[in-house]
């Protein structure tokens, strides 16, 4: 099976509202990761029951799709060698108290909800996110 090259990020409203999108995009550059594809934008509530339908039912699931469409957020496709892997060990652990030191969600998350970054937990998923934010058109392959 071949590893994909490429992931989804969201930088989530926390994060987004904070001001600290400069320095997480720095933080995944500095990590060798390139950004193919970027935008500013927000997820209307079908979007985010949509981005999030694999939760549905689960106890947290109102309050992340409540939390996800609160404000803006950063979407980013970025890209590496065995990059969902790669870029799952930046951010780190959902809950930041469990992260490591050093991870994305260490540096900046408040909580388990607002845990500051999204990226992709398999290729499969991130072709799907990157085509859910992006079309053909905006995502830089080249770069
Ligand atoms: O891939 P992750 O973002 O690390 O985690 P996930 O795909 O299992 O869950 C998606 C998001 O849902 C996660 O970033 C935050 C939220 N979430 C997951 N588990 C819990 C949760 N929120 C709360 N409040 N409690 C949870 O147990």
């Amino acid at each position: 099976m071949s590893i994909s090259n490429f992931t989804l990020t969201m930088i989530k409203p926390d994060a987004v509202s904070k001001g600290l999108t400069g320095s997480i995009l720095k933080d995944i550059t500095d990590a060798g990761f390139s950004i193919i594809a970027l935008k500013l934008t927000s997820l209307t509530l079908t979007d985010a029951q949509r981005f999030y339908s694999i939760h549905q039912g689960k106890p947290f699931y109102e309050d992340l799709i409540q939390f996800m469409t609160s404000g803006p957020i950063v979407a980013a496709v970025l890209k590496k060698e065995n990059a969902v892997e790669s870029f799952r060990k930046l951010i780190g652990s959902t809950n930041p108290d469990q992260a490591e030191e050093g991870t994305l969600r260490k540096k900046y998350a408040e909580s388990t909800q607002r845990n500051a970054v999204h990226g992709s937990d398999s290729d499969e998923n991130a072709t799907i996110e990157a085509h859910f934010h992006f079309a053909d058109r905006e995502i830089f392959f080249c770069l």
